[in-house]
């Protein structure tokens, strides 16, 4: 079985993807490679080599990835995204594959995993203690989130710990709503009214000092941080341990046209989720810990790095699109590099950029790339597209420059065809993901 994560901050486009790379591996014929491509038929000794998709009848062992849902709201009258996802899914396909006219048919299964995408946000409190996660949290959110929340909970210490969490669940509710993706607990995320959140899952930060270590109200928020770490983080952490191939998918066009703080938001939540992968598994103290009880983690072999919605970009700026997510994941990049070398693993990386659903057309006129849009059958230009810059802005003047110009597209889902075996139009989604897993073809 070949497991794939799909990572990715929220509305990254990870079940958009996912929905198309299915719809794909079930339908297209791949660049030529996938050939056969019918839910039912099997491919047989006397056909071509090729890889063939065919759905896998066994029933998901965890929440069923809802595919066939998803399809039915993009070819639905509305054409309609899929809706925030709310929890972990997987999808097992089948795959037959022929390598040459000589061999016989080979079969292997591709699991693939979809996560909403907050959820990514827990990772980094795994190897932290109720007071590093204290600290570590509300230097975050004074210095990249612009929040004092110590000051905050300084000024209301005489509150009891379920008033002092309700003032915080407020903060960070009025941080996801401002765009930050460093939230945590995730739990809280999506959240609007406070009554959703059981006691168990109500902790905060507090300054933890030697003083108070042994105050009731710190060993009761300590006992709660140490509770939804064992029964949140490590299950949903366990599920990705278990993946040999990685598809981390960025929104680099909505970084750049926010605001630097989000662009910092980003960039630190990247580092520290990809931190938490032990790339040369088996080598880290809480892989080590881990693996007492549960599996030990697979060695990750490769990763994809992708910028998604390229479609929203004329045909020139989606290079440009692939230098800046470079830049962006650099140095996260060179620390697992680093780390893997060390125990002489060998791992590998690619960086690309997507569209899975592609809502724009390129057109050309007078030798000038542009972008258009189907408009009750007719194609209508679009004017005010997102122009790449070749690096990302330096300061919060240059971003708020980039800012005033650019503004992301609203899109609809590009139906032509309502069909069930419609292949959603895309850019650049096949290759790479074949690019991926092809060493389990040799
Ligand atoms: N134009 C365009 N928009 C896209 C594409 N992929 C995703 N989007 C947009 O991005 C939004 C978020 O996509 P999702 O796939 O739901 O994002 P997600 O990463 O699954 O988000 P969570 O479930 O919240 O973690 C969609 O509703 C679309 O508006 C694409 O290929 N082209
Ligand atoms: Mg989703």
């Amino acid at each position: 079985m070949i497991e794939v994560a799909v990572i990715g901050l929220s509305e990254s486009g990870k079940t958009v993807y996912l929905t198309s790379l299915i719809n794909h591996l079930l339908r297209k014929d791949l660049n030529g490679v996938i050939r056969n491509i019918s839910l039912d038929s099997e491919p047989s000794a006397d056909s071509g080599p090729g890889l063939w998709g065919s759905l896998f009848s066994e029933k998901a062992s965890a929440v069923q990835f809802p595919y066939e849902e998803y399809l039915e709201r993009f070819l639905g009258a509305d054409s309609l995204w899929p809706k925030r996802t709310k929890d972990v899914s997987e999808y097992v396909l089948k795959v037959v594959y022929k390598k040459d006219d000589s061999g016989g048919l080979k079969e292997f299964k591709i699991k693939l995993f979809d996560y909403p995408g907050e959820l990514f946000a827990d990772f980094p409190m795994l190897d932290q203690t109720y007071a590093e996660w204290s600290s570590t949290i509300m230097r975050v959110l004074r210095g990249k989130q612009n929040t004092d929340w110590e000051a905050i909970y300084m000024k209301n210490a005489d509150k009891n710990i379920n008033e002092l969490g309700k003032l915080y669940f407020d903060e960070v509710h009025r941080l996801e709503k401002a765009g930050y993706n460093y939230i945590q607990p995730s739990k809280y995320f999506g959240v609007s009214d406070f009554k959703e959140i059981n006691e168990d899952e109500l902790f905060f930060p507090v300054p933890v000092t030697s003083d108070n270590k042994r105050d009731e109200a710190v060993c009761e928020l300590e006992r709660r941080f140490e509770r939804y770490k064992l029964n949140t983080v490590v299950p949903n952490f366990e599920l990705l341990r278990g993946c040999s191939y990685q598809i981390i998918l960025f929104d680099v066009l909505t970084a750049l046209t926010t605001s630097i703080s989000h662009y910092n938001d980003v960039s630190y939540t990247v580092e520290k989720i990809l931190e938490q992968f032990d790339y040369t598994a088996g080598y880290g103290i809480l892989n080590a810990l881990l693996s007492i009880f549960y599996e030990p983690q697979k060695p990750i072999k490769k990763i994809l790095f992708l910028a998604t919605k390229a479609d929203m970009v004329k045909k020139n700026d989606r290079g440009k699109m692939v230098v800046l997510l470079k830049k962006l994941v650099e140095t996260a990049l060179k620390k697992i590099k680093l780390k893997a070398g060390s125990v002489n693993r060998s791992f590998s990386a690619e960086v690309d950029c997507v569209s899975a659903m592609r809502c724009t057309k390129d057109v050309e006129t007078g030798g000038e790339e542009e972008l258009a849009i189907m408009v009750n059958g007719k194609l209508e230009k679009i004017k005010n597209s997102i122009s790449v810059p070749d690096d990302w802005p330096a300061n919060e003047k240059e971003f708020e420059e980039l800012k005033s110009k650019n503004k992301m597209l609203s899109l609809s889902p590009n139906i032509e065809v309502r069909r069930h075996d419609y292949v959603f139009p895309d850019i650049n989604l096949d290759k790479p993901f074949l690019k991926l897993i092809e060493e389990e073809f040799k």
